[in-house]
């Protein structure tokens, strides 16, 4: 075979490494012989793990995306709808502007800040849609990396979304950490948090979860957000939100984006990730936005010039059918408040589930105390579980998760909830 042949001359050529030809023909034939076996996700590989899974009792309590009580996904009925809508409308399907239409860009940032928003009516936001959150931090981290004026330098909580890191790094940003979470407390390391934002060199960029801080599900409190509000202002940093999650906190949007809201009447500048991926459950659809709010409308219009020249090279404008979906929703007053009661339905009923599942912990005689489950907020429960007992979980139960011990919440339900309970204090006794 002339494969073999090749093979032959690539063990040849190995003896002179740093030869392009090295890497042809050896080990596979093939140009990427030398490409080794990257990891899997450490999210949404758990999900390709579950699906290989044929034990009829396994969960998925990996992602964070919404199930309804039977474990089925949630297609919200007013996103049912508002798609009936449009494809009534014979819409046709050109290519969407850069920065997605001006419609949906509009009405996804007052969403973020409020119908009543100042900073809206005087023009000072630069909106672009992202291909979802990640494509919205994506493009932000972007725009700092091109044009940030202080350090490249942007701080995560620790912990923080486990694609964060990547997104920035290859942002091009250098990736560092503030403390966020307390394992002891299983709650908001405040003190800490301030401690190490107030030593971060000035004119760096902090990233803040706006709401249902994933994966622990502990957010700060109103009066804790004023302090570090004051201390981000004090020190000179630039705040990033990312927020994935506006409404999946409370089950109401307004209330889950106070910590943006009190932000910008401090007076800050911000960056600002939405996601619609939860709140609307348009996960595959890929609809989000970026925002910079701005110190004017002509400052807001020349970020926004630049933002669409990065665009353009990365993938020229984004996706049309979600982003339609979110405007049809949202400049609808009747549709917007059946929107808001399917948010208000899914936030309730993780919250319900977590007390069952607490309740349940507790019968089975659990030494542990599990307060926890109630006291954090949104999709997610950081449980407290080791990786061994993460593992143990997924191996002998079959229940998959990620390997730091964060559970999502919207996967269990009031079927599935007292085998995880089982499940769950079985491998913590
Ligand atoms: N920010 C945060 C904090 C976040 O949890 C997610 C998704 C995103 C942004 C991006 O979501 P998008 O689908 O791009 O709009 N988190 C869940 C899904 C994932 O990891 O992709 C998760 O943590 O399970």
């Amino acid at each position: 075979m002339a494969c073999s042949k090749v093979f032959h001359r690539s063990i040849v050529l190995l003896r002179n490494p740093n030869t392009l030809e090295n890497y042809v023909g050896h080990r596979a034939c093939s140009w990427w012989g030398a490409v080794q076996m990257g990891p899997p996700d450490v999210i949404l590989g758990v999900t390709e793990a579950f699906k290989r899974d044929t034990n009829p009792k396994k969960i998925n309590l990996g992602v964070g995306a919404y199930r309804d009580d039977s474990g089925k996904p949630f297609v919200l009925p007013s996103v049912l709808k508002a798609e009936k809508r449009i494809a009534d409308k014979q819409l046709d399907k050109e290519y969407s502007p850069i920065s997605g239409t001006a419609e949906f860009c509009k009405h996804s940032i007052l969403l973020a800040l409020g119908e009543d928003s100042a900073h809206v009516a005087n023009g000072q936001n630069a909106t672009v849609q992202g291909i979802s959150g990640t494509g919205a931090l994506r493009v932000g981290g972007a725009f700092l990396a091109s044009f940030f004026p202080g350090p490249k330098d942007i701080y995560l909580p620790t912990p923080s979304w486990g694609n964060h890191n990547p997104i920035f790094r290859h942002s091009g940003l250098n990736v560092k950490a503030y403390r966020y979470y307390d394992p002891s407390t299983c709650g908001f390391d405040f003190k800490g948090a301030l401690e190490d934002l107030s030593k971060i060199s000035e004119r760096s960029v902090v990233l803040l979860h706006a709401c249902a801080h994933n994966p622990t599900g502990v957010d700060p409190r109103p009066e804790q957000w004023a302090e570090i509000s004051a201390l981000v202002k004090k020190r000179k940093l630039f705040p990033f939100f990312d927020m994935a999650y506006q409404g999946f906190a409370s089950g109401d949007v307004a209330k889950d984006a106070l910590a943006v809201r009190a932000f910008l009447k401090d007076g800050h500048q911000i960056a600002l990730a939405q996601s619609f991926a939860k709140n609307m459950g348009l996960y595959g659809e890929r609809a989000g936005a970026f925002s910079l709010i701005c110190t004017d409308k002509e400052e807001a219009a020349r970020t926004m010039s630049q933002i669409k020249i990065l665009i353009r090279p990365m993938y020229s404008n984004p996706p049309i059918h979600g982003a339609r979906l979110v405007t049809e929703i949202l400049s609808d007053s009747n549709l917007r408040q059946e929107w808001l009661k399917d948010v208000k339905l899914m936030a309730d009923r993780i919250i319900s589930v977590r007390s069952t599942l607490q309740n349940n912990l507790k019968k089975l005689g659990s030494s542990r105390n599990w307060q926890h489950i109630t006291d954090q907020i949104g999709m997610f429960c950081f449980t407290g579980m080791n990786q061994q007992q993460c593992e143990r979980l997924t191996k002998d139960f079959s229940v998959y998760l990620t390997k730091d011990g964060r559970i999502s919440m919207a996967g269990v339900t009031s079927k599935n909830v007292d085998y995880l309970a089982e499940a769950i204090h079985a491998v913590t006794k």
